[in-house]
Parts: C-alpha cells; sequence; structure tokens
C-alpha cells in the first residue's frame, strides 16, 4: 500500500459520489489504509456553517462570485483544518466535491471571469490539488430523480437543485471539458451503473493510477 493520496469526486447532483465514498474508502481500508472521508462545502465546523448558508441560498441574491468567495473561504478552511493534517499522516483523503464543483457551477455556469476565478483557485489551494479526480458522468435527468427520491418528506430542494435541466446538462458538459484538459488528473467514470459496478470502475482507475506510484 503506498502512502495516502488526496482523491476528489466530481459530477453533477444525485450522481452517487457519497454513496462511491463510502464504498472506496471501505476498499481501501481493507487494504490496510488508513482513509478520511469528506465534503465541500463543508468538512470543518466553519465550513458546515458555510454550506448551510449557501445551500439555503442565503448568498444567491449577491450573485455567483460571492457564492464563489463562500466556497472558497470555506475550502480554506477545511484545507487546513483537515485536509493537509490528514494527508501529512499519511491517510487518503477522499473528499466529495472540491475545485472542480467552483469551476462549474460558479465559474461556468455563474458566468466568471476564467482568469478571475483562476486566481481564486491559486489563493484558495494554494498548491493542494488533488492526485486523481473520478468525474462521475450521469444524465442528469436521472441524477436529479435519485436526489429527489432520496429527499425525507417535506425537505426543501437545496440552491442548486432547484436549477433548470438545462443548467444541468451544462454542467455535464463543463465537467466533460474539465476532463479533457487535465486527463493526467480526472477519469470520467459512467455513473449509470449499480453503485457496486461503479465502485469496480473507480477502483480500477485509482489502482492504474495511484497504486503502483511511489511519491519521491
Ligand atoms: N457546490 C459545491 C457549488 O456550487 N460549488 C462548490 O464549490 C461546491 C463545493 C452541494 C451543492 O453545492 C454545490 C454543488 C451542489 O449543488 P450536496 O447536497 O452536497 O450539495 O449535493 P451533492 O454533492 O450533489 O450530493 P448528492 O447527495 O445530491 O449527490 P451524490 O453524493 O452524488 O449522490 P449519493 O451518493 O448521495 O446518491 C444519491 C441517491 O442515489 C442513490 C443513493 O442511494 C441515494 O439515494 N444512488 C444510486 N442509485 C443507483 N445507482 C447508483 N450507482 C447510485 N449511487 C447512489
Amino acid at each position: 500500500m503506498s502512502r495516502g493520496h488526496f482523491i476528489t469526486l466530481e459530477g453533477g447532483e444525485g450522481a452517487g459520489k457519497s454513496t462511491l465514498a463510502r464504498a472506496l474508502s471501505e476498499r481501501l481500508r481493507a487494504d490496510g489504509a488508513s482513509v478520511v472521508t469528506t465534503r465541500e462545502p463543508g468538512g470543518s465546523p466553519k465550513a458546515e456553517a458555510i454550506r448551510e448558508a449557501v445551500l439555503a441560498g442565503r448568498i444567491k441574491e449577491y450573485g455567483a462570485f460571492a457564492e464563489a468567495l463562500m466556497f472558497s473561504a470555506a475550502r480554506i478552511d477545511h484545507i487546513d483544518r483537515l485536509i493537509r493534517p490528514a494527508l501529512s499522516q499519511d491517510n487518503w483523503v477522499i473528499c466529495d466535491r472540491f475545485i472542480d464543483s467552483t469551476r462549474v457551477y460558479q465559474g461556468v455556469l455563474g458566468d466568471i471571469d476564467a482568469g478571475l476565478l483562476k486566481e481564486l483557485e491559486q489563493v484558495t489551494v494554494d498548491g493542494l490539488m488533488p492526485k486523481l479526480t473520478l468525474i462521475l458522468d450521469l444524465d442528469p435527468e436521472i441524477g436529479l430523480a435519485r436526489a429527489a427520491r432520496r429527499r425525507s418528506p417535506g425537505e426543501s430542494v437545496d440552491r442548486f437543485e432547484s436549477e433548470t435541466l438545462t443548467f444541468h446538462r451544462r454542467l455535464r458538459e463543463a465537467y466533460l471539458e474539465i476532463a479533457r484538459r487535465e486527463p493526467q488528473r480526472c477519469v470520467v467514470l459512467d455513473a449509470d451503473k449499480s453503485p457496486a459496478a461503479l465502485a469496480d470502475a473507480a477502483w480500477a482507475a485509482l489502482s492504474e493510477r495511484l497504486m503502483t506510484t511511489r511519491e519521491p
């Protein structure tokens, strides 16, 4: 078992990221690894507080750049409090959403200037990039239906789930574009599979990309 790596899971609503994060962490642990699973927005107490505000739609009226700033503030705390310390202790870190969510949801869909967003990203992550990003590709109609089925009675739709189908189709394309531009980091997985089949495909990608390499 090589020492831990930073892995991120990305994709549209209900694509199966949280389910896959659990499956991957179980397989890594069975293989003898120490694993920390986390999510964005969130992952630290301050970041979870920001999550609540943004997903409740309280920042929406200030525009996409303000939302990007909030996600970035949450990310800085999450990186400092949880991700870097976990990696420095040789844990694997599996994070449900990270920079690509900001690039896609706020950058592409929010129409923020690409150069400005890149600068914000660089300041935010301060050199920390995922070693591997698994992009779960799924027809948004299927993903949104999954997310709706999981919702408990009376629970409201969040800030981004309530966007139009056109928005979610553009999201899917934007993720695929990131994968085309960064093939070294990104692997696209067909998320229209059973959870077990998706976990197998993810494990194969992880094994191929990470298990054979040793950090210097
Ligand atoms: N956001 C986030 C931004 O706009 N910018 C940012 O920078 C960041 C970090 C986060 C929202 O914030 C936005 C993006 C999001 O809109 P969230 O509630 O965390 O909000 O939303 P999601 O990350 O989309 O989480 P979901 O829980 O909706 O989706 P998952 O994690 O992809 O799906 P999962 O695993 O919870 O599964 C959903 C349902 O489908 C079933 C599960 O059992 C569950 O019921 N399922 C499957 N069914 C069939 N086949 C499979 N393979 C399945 N996998 C799971």
